[in-house]
């Protein structure tokens, strides 16, 4: 039998551990936590309702963040999949870790959470979108996609080689993760169950049964959908503009294929992302967006009207994919609840990045401005951990790591760069000492999107972005009066003393996490 050092540990005869029991509490037998990772690709907060309700009601993601807490200013190192998900596993960064970008290949021989949690007696599972090249290692059980992965009667790869399933991502993700835990583990021992969903990645394909919602509601345009981007470079030459015919694709991403209209991906939409599907799932597909599409070519559309349009689609297909998203992860919780594991579990859900939403007049991530660095982050707390409510201190992805070992009892290697943020669960956090500042390196460059290289600080109230590579320009944004990220304060007198200040942060985090500014990566 496995020998756990656990911190927060479960009590068995029902006695609250981490509740301050006084001097009375017995030594009742207790055993660690199972950790449930829910994570959506390019979830936003903007569209989940216990962050912002202006769009769509998530319950089922604020279910989680009412039995626990929801963390306010929860953030990534580098915003984009693969890097993200490789400083999940490692709590390190990627200039540590090695997977600077979607195209490098991840060592999967390297320090990983799953290994050292497996070694401490816990089960390991994956199951979802992985996106890391190598294979898993350190999983007990593993069943993902390939790169991307489809929405439509996906591909997964296994240990034992290649299978097609009939069907919807996001339900078959589900329907394998509930399998895992009703029949694939072994039920004395603790577990960690990765749960990586596809949705909500472009081109936001939502379920046949989910097509005819949002068609009515017209999203509230953001203020800046029309930024001019004065004063900064990066963000005027950059592409993922949702008003461009090149970055936002009229086939692919808006649906709107027709006889012998070919877009620059109305390939890959035709012959695989709609060509994949069945003739019944194409016949719900073609009720839905036909009339649409009819409706389209005869509108004929220009400037503002054009762009709003696709604006609405947008929303419209992202939310889609959200509601389902959400179902499914109601499924999840209904089987904890249905199996009385609500109180020895922990359930984290958060996504691998932010995303805009017309922010800037964009789609996609990338950018250390706040709608792509943030990321949703909410737990569900089994209920002896009494904490519940907003928790605003800054966190980073590679906390994630730390925060599980900390769960299980393992003790947090030295070369990992993350914190646990189990103290901030149970209040036993010093908050005058909590970390003032964050890291950001982004680096896939030049890349699809076309957003520049950029590293930077973030404290709670300033953000300062050095653009390097092809160009070498600063940005500056005072978060509180400019939380848009509209104004460059960058050179202006009377923020010098401001920009010293955070190019000392800067230099100290990148002399803490060992990231040597250099001209050339190699990637
Ligand atoms: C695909 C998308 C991009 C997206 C990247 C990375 N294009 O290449 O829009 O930025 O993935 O996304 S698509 O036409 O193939 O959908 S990530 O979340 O995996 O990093
Ligand atoms: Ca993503």
């Amino acid at each position: 039998m496995q020998h756990f050092n656990t911190k927060l540990l479960y009590p068995i005869a029902g006695m609250a551990v981490l509740a301050s029991c006084g001097s009375s509490q017995k030594a009742e037998p207790t055993k660690p936590l199972n950790i449930v990772y829910i994570m959506t690709d390019d979830h936003t907060r903007q569209m989940m309702s216990s962050y912002d309700d202006r769009h769509i009601q998530t319950p089922n993601l604020d279910r989680i963040a009412e039995g626990g807490v929801l963390f306010n200013n929860a953030f990534v190192c580098n915003s984009i999949s693969g890097p993200s998900r490789a400083c999940l596993l490692t709590g390190k960064h990627s200039h540590k870790n090695g997977k600077l970008d979607n195209h490098t290949t991840f060592d999967g021989d390297q320090q990983t959470v799953q290994q050292l949690l497996k070694g401490a007696g816990y089960q390991t599972a994956m199951i979802g979108k992985w996106h890391l090249d190598s294979e898993p290692t350190n999983f007990d059980f593993w069943e993902i996609l390939p790169g991307q992965g489809d929405y439509y009667n996906p591909v997964f790869i296994t240990p034992q080689g290649r299978t097609q399933y009939d069907g919807y991502v996001t339900n078959i993700i589900t329907d394998m993760s509930l399998d895992w835990l009703e029949n694939k583990r072994k039920k004395e021992d603790p577990f960690c169950l990765f749960i990586h969903h596809k949705a909500i990645h472009r081109n936001w394909m939502g379920d046949t049964l989910d097509l005819a919602l949002f068609e009515d509601k017209t999203f509230e345009l953001p203020h800046n959908f029309y930024d001019n981007y004065e004063g900064r470079i990066a963000a005027a030459e950059q592409e993922m503009s949702i008003a461009s015919n090149h970055d936002m694709d009229l086939v692919n991403d808006l649906k709107m294929m027709r006889e012998g209209v070919e877009t620059r991906l109305s390939g890959g939409y035709v012959n695989n992302t709609y060509g994949r599907m069945n003739e019944a799932q194409k016949a719900a597909w073609d009720k839905h967006y036909q009339p649409i599409i009819d409706e389209f070519y005869a509108a004929n559309l220009q400037g503002k009207e054009w762009a709003e349009w696709k604006y609405q689609r947008y929303m419209r297909d992202y939310a889609k994919t959200v509601k389902s998203m959400d179902d499914n992860v109601g499924r999840v919780l209904d089987y904890l609840e249905a199996n009385d594991m609500m109180e020895n579990t922990i359930i984290i859900y958060t996504s691998d990045q932010g995303f805009y939403m017309g922010e800037h007049g964009w789609f996609d991530k990338r950018f250390m401005y706040e709608e792509s660095m943030s990321t949703p982050l909410v737990m569900h707390l089994p209920s002896h951990i009494k904490k519940r409510g907003d928790i605003p201190q800054l966190v980073q992805n590679i906390d994630f790591a730390p925060t599980m070992l900390d769960i299980a009892g393992v003790e947090i290697p030295a070369d990992i760069q993350g914190v646990s943020l189990l103290p901030l669960l149970t209040d036993k956090v010093d908050k005058d000492n909590w970390r003032k500042s964050l890291y950001y390196h982004y680096y896939e460059f030049p890349a699809e999107h076309m957003v520049k290289r950029h590293y930077g600080v973030r404290t709670e109230r300033y953000k300062l972005i050095h653009f390097y590579n092809d160009i070498d320009v600063w940005e500056l944004y005072d978060l509180k009066n400019d939380i848009s990220e509209m104004h460059n304060l960058y050179g202006q007198t009377e923020y010098e003393e401001v920009t010293q200040e955070l190019k000392r942060e800067l230099k100290r985090l990148q002399e803490q996490y060992d990231d040597p500014i250099r001209e050339e990566y190699p990637l």
